[in-house]
């Protein structure tokens, strides 16, 4: 019987009849494929492997990256931190197409005079953001110097340009054209607002997809 009704429907199927058609002369309980009618949702695969990257945040002071840091992690249950040769370092688990990525955050305690003093704070680091403050042009510049010393320090990597504080109103007198400079020579910037969040789970992306091996 079943039979009969697996060849009929094949056979209107077949012969090209609306799909609703085809339907209506199905047996209630006959089953056409042999797989399952209604194959379950897969899985949610779990990442193909876990890694750890530490990322260094740098920029001069006051231009927001201890508010960067606490604005993208804040309320993520899996948060630590540990203080360390004065930086502190949070973590953010994210998932970059099937890898999961454990970003290590970290940011100077307190004042900047470490980074000025080391770049010991950037060794074994994976990729950095390198944060500005859109209504303080000198801190391009220092941008400049602190990715120079990096570079110099231990070597080229990944980083993203965050411009900051774009909730303030003002621009820069010499922007774009400093800025096209800086593109041309594949800085990535990404405007920022660590008071109201725009750009910031993007930059941080942005930096997470270019430390998969
Ligand atoms: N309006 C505004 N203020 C910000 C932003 N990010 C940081 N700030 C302020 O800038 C000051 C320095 O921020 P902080 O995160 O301590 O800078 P850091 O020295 O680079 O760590 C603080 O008063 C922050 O509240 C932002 O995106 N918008
Ligand atoms: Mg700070």
């Amino acid at each position: 019987m079943v039979d009969f009704w697996n060849e009929l429907f094949l056979f209107v199927s077949q012969n090209a009849t609306p799909h609703l058609g085809a339907l209506a002369f199905r047996a209630p309980s006959t089953r056409i494929h042999t797989g399952p009618v209604n194959p379950a949702e897969p899985p949610a695969a779990e990442p193909s492997r876990k890694i750890k990257r530490k990322v260094c945040m740098l920029g001069t002071f006051a231009v927001g990256k201890t508010s960067l840091i606490r604005r993208y992690v804040r309320g993520v249950f899996d948060e630590k931190y540990l203080t360390t040769m004065g930086a502190k370092v949070d973590k953010k688990n994210v998932r970059v197409a099937d890898v999961g990525v454990d970003l290590l955050l970290w940011d100077l305690n307190g004042e900047d005079r470490f980074q000025a003093l080391s770049m010991e704070y950037a060794r074994g680091a994976a990729g950095y953001l390198l944060v500005i403050d859109r209504t303080r042009p000198a801190t391009l510049e220092a941008a400049h110097a602190l990715q120079q010393k990096v570079l110099h320090a231990v070597g080229p990597l990944p980083f993203i340009v965050l411009v900051n504080k774009s909730d303030l109103p003002g621009h820069w007198d010499r922007q774009p054209g400093d800025l096209d400079a800086l593109r041309a020579g594949g800085w990535v910037f990404v405007e920022t607002s660590a008071r109201t969040g725009t750009g910031v789970d993007e930059a941080f992306m942005s930096l997470a997809s270019r430390l998969i091996d």
